[in-house]
């Protein structure tokens, strides 16, 4: 028997197959084989044992959060309270594409931010449109259903950024617990701390504990360029140019001529040395 893991709490695994759901532990082999479940992933069961047998090959995996099989990641990303930040936002899109993940960035908050202010943000918002990626409104969610039908869907995005709460919106029955951000903040810690997949009509979604910081393990230089989709408009001396200091950089020149966005590319400079640092330590 098939199903797909919805949630798991140590080595309680719930698993959604078509009829039901089936609470199930995952075989000591995998441990073994150092593979182990993970929410979102479909599995082969023993129902009778209630036991996980066979972990169906992953379209991709998550580190954090956790989560195999992704289709879709809406980036849940706050203008005011918490204030909106590109690093964050850009290093989210890097991940997730890397991962064959299509981002959505998801804008909450507009109400906090003054009409000034939001033509201005508006403004750069609109750069990441032109990468082809979607920026839709938190009060416009109609237009999320629509783009989701039938896919795995993480949320992601700083710790009080809304994502709860967009949830609830799309499923009055969920409930799922939201904080005022001040409250959140001052006990350091996110409301939302296990993960769990949520049946919302044809989808399948992630409520995931917030994260402000993450690492970008492992990602190799021209994974990173790749994310960068932008970076491919324009030609460098070097093949394997890496936009930092090389010459003749078709980049930077895009850059001092105004068709890079400047926190574009200041936040690739910062992964790269991430990357390198990385590596470096690797080697130690
Ligand atoms: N003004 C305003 N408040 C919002 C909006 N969206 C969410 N909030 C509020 O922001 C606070 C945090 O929202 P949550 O949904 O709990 O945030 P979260 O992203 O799930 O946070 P973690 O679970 O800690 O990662 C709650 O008080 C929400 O009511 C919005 O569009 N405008
Ligand atoms: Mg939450
Ligand atoms: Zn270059």
């Amino acid at each position: 028997m098939q199903g797909r893991i919805t949630k798991q709490i140590s080595n309680q695994y719930t698993v959604d197959t078509q009829c039901e759901k089936i609470i199930c532990s995952a075989r000591g082999k995998f441990k073994n084989m150092g593979l182990s479940p993970v929410v979102g992933d479909i599995v082969e069961i023993d129902p009778e044992n209630k036991t996980i047998e066979k972990i169906i090959s992953r379209k991709n995996k998550l580190d954090r959060p956790v989560v195999a099989n992704v289709d879709v990641a809406l980036i849940v990303t706050s203008l005011k309270k918490p204030d909106i930040s590109y690093t964050l936002l850009d290093k989210l899109l890097t991940i997730v594409q890397s991962n064959n993940i299509e981002p959505i960035i998801v804008l909450t908050k507009l109400d906090l931010v003054s009409k000034r202010e939001l033509k201005a943000l508006k403004k750069t918002l609109k750069y990441y449109e032109k990468l082809n990626i979607k920026v839709i409104q938190n009060t416009k969610l109609y237009k999320l259903r629509k783009m989701l039908k039938d896919k795995v869907v993480v949320l992601t995005g700083q710790t009080g950024a809304g994502k709860s709460t967009i949830l609830n919106k799309l499923d009055k029955n969920l409930n799922l617990e939201t904080k005022p951000i001040s409250e959140a903040l001052n006990r350091g810690v996110h409301t939302t701390r296990h993960t769990e997949l949520y049946k919302i009509g044809k989808m399948y979604m992630v409520d995931t504990p917030g994260f402000s910081a993450l690492d970008l393990n492992m990602m190799s230089v021209e994974e990173l360029k790749n994310t960068f989709r932008e970076f491919a408009n324009y030609k460098c001396m070097y093949k394997d140019c890496t936009h930092n200091n090389e010459k003749n950089c078709g980049v930077k020149k895009a850059l001092d001529d105004g068709l890079i966005l400047p926190t574009r590319y200041e936040n690739y400079i910062r992964f790269l040395k991430e990357i390198y640092e990385n590596s470096s330590k690797l080697y130690k």
